[in-house]
């Protein structure tokens, strides 16, 4: 048998995405999730424009020969938009060939190492009696994790803090779809590192210390604010601080490992192996961070957890709604078979999502299981996805309080 149609589809409910459809010349569809948050077309041109003509004819059974002929055959490597392209072409074969094995596709990853995935909600408030609501709303649901961001007193609107009032789930959205250019949102780091120690301090106070606590700190500070914040919240026992300092410079985080044992999390911007060699080999991380759909797809990412396995580095794997419900199952299907699991971001997809991309995965007191279903186990109703027309939506854009450009 062989790829017969390789086809991108792109839709907007609530938020874009953009989603390969591969089908077979025996008429088998496996789907690939290829969104790339603020930048969907350049990924959906790759596709379209680049990658389809090179797959009609191949055998969709030979995933690895088509992965590395997907990633050395172009001579220009990694990079998000290109790392994208290949995950969803990967994530589509291996729908394709667990729907042909008739069996869900943790079965072909060595099959069920538990009984479910451990995953954590996003609990965020404008000030800290919104986020002690929020994080009530998710223990009332089962959750035994919540990330915790709130605001900073001095700072409007920051990166992770929903504005739409107390409750349990926020539909925060950070890309807008409002013209052609970026938001703006303002930062000082000063406030936040003086903020927030006494936020987790409450926490603690309130909620008790079996709570699994996590925290992301976007990429906002320098390696030496790193350590210091990394320090200073080592008395409230968090699960994960997460991109303390941009991780690209992956030798920064030797500094904070001097100062704190706060657990690191990083790597959901990295798309390649390499992004993290120095950073698992003298263990100074703690999690992978990536996602399935932004690192080359279930080939590459089985191969990135099981080089971190041998270091004692965990799975953390990347699961905002910007990851689609087909990224987020595949996700799923990998922690439930890996050994090295950490736990599992789960941002729950609005309702329109849910209409467009039918999923077989299930939430219980606070663990996801990918379901029984043949393939990945999610389906793509295409009349729903053409009710949502794409919009351009972008990333805000960061500066500090003097107008300096800094990261989001
Ligand atoms: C965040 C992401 O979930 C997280 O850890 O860092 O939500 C990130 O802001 C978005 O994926 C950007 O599109
Ligand atoms: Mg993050």
């Amino acid at each position: 048998m062989t790829i017969e149609l390789v086809d991108v589809n792109i839709t907007s409910p609530g938020r874009n995405f953009v989603t390969l459809k591969i089908t077979t010349s025996d008429g088998i569809t496996g789907l690939g999730d290829a969104t790339l948050n603020g930048r969907e077309l350049a990924v959906a041109s790759y596709l379209a424009d680049h990658v389809a003509s090179m797959l009609v004819g191949r055998d969709e059974d030979r995933i690895e020969d088509t992965w590395q002929y997907l990633y050395r055959g172009p001579y220009w490597r990694r990079g998000p938009v290109t790392m994208a392209a290949i995950a969803a072409v990967d994530m589509a074969l291996w729908d394709i060939k667990a729907k042909k094995a008739g069996m869900p596709l943790y079965q072909l990853l060595g099959g069920a190492s538990r009984e479910g995935v451990r995953v954590y909600a996003h609990a965020s408030g404008t000030d800290y009696a919104a986020l002690k609501n929020a994080i009530t709303g998710y223990e009332e649901l089962g959750y035994t994790a919540v990330r915790v961001q709130t605001g900073v007193p001095g700072l409007g609107q920051i990166y992770g803090v929903s504005s739409s009032g107390p409750g349990v789930r926020y539909d925060y959205e950070p890309a807008k779809r409002s013209g052609d250019r970026p938001s703006e949102e303002r930062w000082d780091t000063r406030n936040y590192l003086n903020h927030m120690p006494g936020v987790f301090a409450s926490i603690r106070e309130d909620f008790g210390s079996d709570l699994r606590i996590l925290h992301d700190g976007h990429h906002r500070m320098t390696p030496i604010e790193a350590a210091r914040f990394a320090k200073d919240i080592e008395p409230y026992d968090l699960f994960w601080l997460e991109d303390c300092t941009p991780g690209e410079d992956q030798t920064a985080l030797r500094l904070v490992r001097q100062h704190s044992t706060t657990p690191l999390a990083i790597g959901e911007v990295f798309n390649s192996v390499y992004d993290y060699q120095t950073l698992i080999t003298e263990r100074l991380i703690d999690y992978v961070r990536s996602a399935v759909t932004h690192t080359g797809g279930i080939t590459a990412m089985k191969k990135l957890l099981d080089f971190a396995a041998i270091y004692g580095i965990k799975s953390g794997i990347h699961g905002p709604t910007d990851i689609s419900p087909v990224g987020m199952a595949a996700a799923l299907h990998l922690d439930l078979a890996i050994h090295n699991f950490g736990i599992q971001e789960y941002m729950p997809h609005n309702a329109q999502t849910l209409e467009v991309f039918q999923t077989s995965f299930t939430f219980d007191k606070g663990f996801l299981h990918p379901g029984d279903n043949p393939g990945l186990g999610v389906e793509l109703d295409e009349d729903a996805a053409a009710g949502h027309e794409y919009t351009k939506a972008y990333l805000p854009v960061n500066r500090l309080l003097d107008g300096t450009v800094h990261d989001w």
